[in-house]
């Protein structure tokens, strides 16, 4: 279908640090294999407040940041065959080409279709589809969600259910996908013992994904005393704040579980955090998974003793999951209560207060804030 370009509002990010700008921008209409999407819902995810703190090594400027968004296919380029004008549906940002190394080695959720022009803020054709005041916007993610129009690739787009809520299921778009899906398919984790570092949406959906696994004890970990009642609600077992602690958290994880943990998950992004996450780990067959993001430049360190006695550091991208197979399948899980996803809503604001949203999420009673498009 031949398109126009369409004008509308869209929270842009002309440089690092500063607040977005509600803009009035053009968006080119979709290219081949491409698909231009009505936003509706969009959440904030720490990683748009990371990438435009100027912390991401990947960050470019000026762009247009947001990846955990909902809305309905407006149009789509020549070729595309996996959404249609008026599905509703969720973008990607770890897209599924179905055809790639990666996407057919059946080892992994990454896809290497799109990624190398995601992470540079254009389309797969090397160009971008928003400009703003005369000036061309990047994309991000190969989602940009915090626009009233986006445009992405098909590979980057999946269509779900239309009955299920898009105010609710554009989560499904990153926080609790990544938490629940990290949970949910490792290898091994039924009934074993589990510890959560960070109490976010993706903590918090990492231990809905091991209680559904009916894992014996899920230790919930944060700095912040409020988190304890989220944890409990989502099924953690016990709570530590490690800053009312005496000694260390490992020594106090490792004394609580016999030796130490089964399974553990990072979801702070701390590299410190995630050394803890490891040297928690049980001798032998601990596995810790890694799955917050690190700002540019930072490493992680051990003693590689840790990894001689088997303990194993691994990570996960989006939960493992792959979007387009598998995300109608987790909003199936929602719909039919098996899945909490509302329960993760605890603040909304319009478009025009998107930076009000991220005030909110820093604020410690915030899990996740929906931006009304
Ligand atoms: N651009 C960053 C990497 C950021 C990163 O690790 N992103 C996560 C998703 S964060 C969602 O809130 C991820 O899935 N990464 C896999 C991928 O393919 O990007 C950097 O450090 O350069
Ligand atoms: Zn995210």
């Amino acid at each position: 279908t031949e398109g126009k370009t369409i004008t509308c509002k869209a929270a842009v990010a002309w440089e690092a640090g500063k607040p977005l700008s509600i803009e009035t921008v053009e968006v080119a209409p979709p290219r081949d294999g491409e698909v231009r999407i009505k936003i509706l819902y969009t959440g904030i995810c720490h990683t748009d407040d990371y990438t435009l703190s100027g912390k991401d090594s990947e960050g470019v400027f000026p762009v247009i940041l947001g990846h955990e968004g909902g809305g309905v296919v407006e149009s789509v380029g020549a070729g595309v065959d996996n959404v249609k004008v008026g599905d509703h549906v969720i973008p990607l940002y770890t897209a599924e080409c179905k055809k790639c190394k990666f996407c057919l080695s059946g080892k992994t959720n990454l896809c290497g279709a799109v990624r190398a022009t995601q992470g540079k803020g254009v389309m797969p054709d090397g160009t971008v589809r928003f400009t703003c005041k005369g000036k061309e916007v990047f994309h991000f993610m190969g989602t940009s969600t915090f626009s009233q129009y986006t445009v992405v690739s098909q590979y980057s787009v999946v269509a779900i259910d239309p009955a299920a809520s898009l105010e609710k299921s554009c989560l499904l778009g990153c926080g609790i996908t990544t938490g629940y899906g990290a949970a949910v398919k490792t290898p091994g984790i039924e009934g074993s013992t589990v510890a959560v570092f960070g109490i976010g949406c993706v903590g918090l959906s990492i231990i809905q994904g091991a209680r559904a696994k009916n894992c014996s004890k899920i230790i919930a970990i944060d700095v912040n005393p409020k988190k304890e009642e989220w944890a409990k609600k989502f099924g953690a077992t016990d709570f530590i704040n490690p800053t009312e602690l005496k000694g260390s958290v490992v020594d106090h994880l490792v004394e609580m579980t016999d030796g130490g943990l089964d399974f553990t998950f990072d979801a702070t992004g701390n590299v410190h955090v995630m050394r803890q996450a490891l040297e928690c780990c049980h001798k032998g067959w601990g596995v810790c998974n890694v799955i917050g993001v690190a700002p540019a430049g930072a490493e992680i360190s051990t003693r590689p003793f840790q990894l001689v006695t088997g303990r194993v550091w691994k990570g996960s991208a989006f939960g493992g999951v792959k979007g387009r197979t598998e995300l109608p399948g987790l909003v199936a899980d929602y719909q039919s209560g098996k899945l909490w996803v509302d329960q993760f809503v605890t603040h909304h604001q319009p478009l025009e207060k998107i930076n009000q949203g991220f005030d909110d999420m820093h604020a410690g009673d915030c899990i996740r804030c929906v931006v009304n498009m």
